[in-house]
């Protein structure tokens, strides 16, 4: 996969070389391109800003420089076109569906502001001839959409085939559809047996495979009710086999 990310502060894409994403571009899995937005200003003071139609407070991104810094990407692979993903805090919420939907894409263009955003032609203009998606990573407002590039970047990166070690698959994490769609991981542990007076749960060190899986679905659940009643909520019954059951009536969250 390519992911193409432009900025006015690629520097702040640094831990994109550590760690599972660094191991990933060291490995071709992942191509980033970062790239500079000032680049695309003109003006002696590189200007990236100015002052928004109707008032207000704040600034907001001109279109001109971000329309050449995109097309000067676009022009990269004239056979191919990238999916544009424009973080802000008023888009649609990033999900592991989505994060899922962009890890099957060839190419990924992220342009993270600053100040009130960009100008909005810029997403209308590219809107009529790729996809734009106006996305947010959660309901809390940040400086800058760079934070919420590598929250997705790291996201999507680690469902690319070979990224995560086949010890442990996608399928197994939280949110994923299937088997833990709308659930909670439990509680883990690992050695020593006891530590400080806490003893790890003796069920998992008994070997018994189908009472661990049973146990540890008991605690997806129970963590599920008291952490995201929502998610609980959003529980398919289908899903729900009738030790499930038995657990959420105990908790008294089944009608
Ligand atoms: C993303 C951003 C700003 C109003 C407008 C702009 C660019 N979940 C999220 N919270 N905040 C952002 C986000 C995402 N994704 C986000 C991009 C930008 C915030 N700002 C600051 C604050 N209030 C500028």
């Amino acid at each position: 996969m390519r992911i193409d990310i432009i900025s006015i502060f690629p520097e702040y894409f640094a831990p994109l070389g550590v760690s599972l994403i660094g191991k990933a571009r060291e490995r071709g899995i992942l191509d980033v391109h970062l790239h500079q937005l000032r680049d695309w200003a003109h003006d002696v003071h590189r200007t990236v800003d100015d002052t928004p139609y109707g008032g207000g407070p704040g600034m907001v991104m001109k279109p001109e420089p971000w329309g050449e810094a995109i097309d000067a990407v676009l022009a990269a692979d004239q056979d191919a076109r990238p999916r544009i993903i424009v973080p802000t805090p008023s888009g649609v919420p990033f999900t592991q569906r989505l994060a899922m939907e962009y890890a099957a894409e060839p190419w990924l263009l992220f342009t993270p502001a600053r100040y009130e955003g960009i100008d909005s032609r810029v997403m209308a203009e590219y809107g009529s001839r790729l996809r734009v998606d106006e996305v947010s990573i959660g309901d809390y407002v940040l400086a800058g959409g760079e934070a919420a590039v590598l929250v997705m970047v790291e996201a999507v990166g680690r469902l690319l085939p070979g990224v995560l070690g086949n010890a442990r698959s996608a399928v197994d994490d939280s949110f994923a559809p299937g088997e833990m769609e709308n659930l909670l991981e439990g509680p883990v542990y690992t050695k020593p047996p006891e530590w400080r007076g806490h003893e790890v749960p003796e069920i998992l060190l008994s070997g018994h495979h189908g009472k661990i899986a049973r146990w540890r679905r008991d605690e997806a659940l129970r963590r599920t009710a008291r952490n995201r009643a929502e998610l609980l909520a959003a529980l398919d019954p289908a899903t729900l086999d009738k030790h499930d059951r038995r657990l959420l009536a105990e908790l008294g969250l089944l009608p």
